[in-house]
């Protein structure tokens, strides 16, 4: 049995990713830039066995004890689906894998589970895939580099936001021309190490599970939302704001680029057919205070992916003041404070079914 295990991050973009020139290889209407976080992650092991009739997925989130197996719907497809798709480039017939994934934050709410899932899952799966090959050299040639690239095109596949999670620290996803998605893939922008100060602070108001997946979501919008045009005339100005503050670590510039491209997402969901609202009223609420706060002097920016939960960015020097003032708030069930985070990365701490 051939076994490896691999620790990813969930990311959070400051340019959102929303919409899709191709489902199949998942090649983006636009270019986006994340955070990659620490703290929150997913750890997965993957097991070549070849005693395996077929491939098995073991999975549990924070709220869990025990894994489940998941012998059916959507999350089994595309774990299947990215496992396949990675064989069938390693040339590897008839191998089956089993997954044993733990996320250690709420699954499917809107804190990027699907990104730090699907990076976690590639990693160790290349890594498993080059073990098994390096062993059996008469049949196999070491079929992965390991290289970010490849492993960012690789992840896109399974999901399109894990591209960036490949990557510590500040990343941006190039949309890329090519109909064949080969030059579609993350960049880094800034490592882990390079704006220590910089905070994302995530208010989360439910850990229950969304209705609608952001992969049903931007499909419906792209396709009637008649705002979508405006979107992809006004991102590029998105993007080199928050690329310039990036790069002149210029806090405001980032905040309120990002501030205003998270609400230009809404907007496009709002105005979809028929309209998407993650947003609970405490998640306005919070908007409001946020407005508030910053008239106060603290330097607060806010942003939302498809769920209801925001993330705050900040300052290290505006952390305490800021998290008094969310405690004493109604709506929130939970603070998470991360700051930028490491990428996708292989360990030896793999994960069993009878010991966690
Ligand atoms: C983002 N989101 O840039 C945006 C902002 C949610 C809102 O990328 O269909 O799970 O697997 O490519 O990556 C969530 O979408 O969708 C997402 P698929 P994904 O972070």
């Amino acid at each position: 049995m051939y076994k490896s295990t691999a620790i990813a991050h969930p990311n959070v973009a400051l340019v959102k990713y929303w919409g899709k020139r191709n489902a199949e290889l998942i090649l983006p209407q636009n270019a986006s830039i994340s955070v990659t976080l620490d703290g929150a992650q997913t750890i997965t092991t993957i097991e070549l066995d070849m005693d395996l009739q077929q491939h098995e997925f073991y999975f549990r989130d924070g709220s869990e004890p025990f894994y489940r197996r998941i012998s059916e719907g959507k999350e089994l497809e595309r774990v299947i689906g990215q496992i396949e798709l990675i064989m069938k480039i390693a040339d590897v017939q008839g191998l089956k894998a089993r997954v044993i994934s733990r996320n250690d934050f709420p699954t499917g709410a809107g804190l990027a589970s699907s990104a730090s899932g699907a990076a976690a899952l590639v990693v160790a799966a290349c890594d498993a895939l080059n073990n098994f090959s390096s062993n059996k050299p008469e049949l196999y040639a070491p079929i992965f580099d390991g290289g970010e690239k490849e492993l960012s095109i690789l992840s896109r596949r399974g999901s399109g936001s894990s591209c960036r999670s490949i990557y510590s620290g500040f990343v941006e996803w190039l949309k890329g021309e090519k109909e064949d998605g080969s030059d579609s893939y993350a960049v880094q922008l800034a490592d882990e190490n390079y704006w220590p100060d910089f905070r994302v602070v995530t208010a989360i108001m439910t850990a229950e599970k969304k209705k609608l997946t952001s992969r049903a979501g931007m499909e419906q919008t792209v396709r009637t939302c008649p705002l979508y045009h405006c979107w992809l005339q006004s991102v590029e100005d998105d993007l080199s704001n928050v690329r310039n503050g990036i790069k002149q670590r210029d806090f405001d510039l980032v905040g309120r680029a990002a501030e205003h491209n998270a609400l230009k997402m809404h907007s496009l969901m709002f105005t979809t057919k028929p309209a998407i609202i993650y947003w609970l009223p405490s998640t306005l609420q919070l908007i409001n205070e946020i407005y508030g706060w910053r008239e106060d002097g603290i330097k607060a920016y806010f942003t939302i992916d498809a769920g209801p939960q925001v993330k705050i960015l900040c300052l290290q020097t505006d952390l305490n003041r800021l998290e008094n003032r969310l405690k004493v708030l109604s709506g929130i069930e939970r603070i998470i404070v991360n700051k930028p985070g490491q990428g996708a990365h292989p360990t030896d701490k793999h994960l069993s079914l009878q010991n966690g």
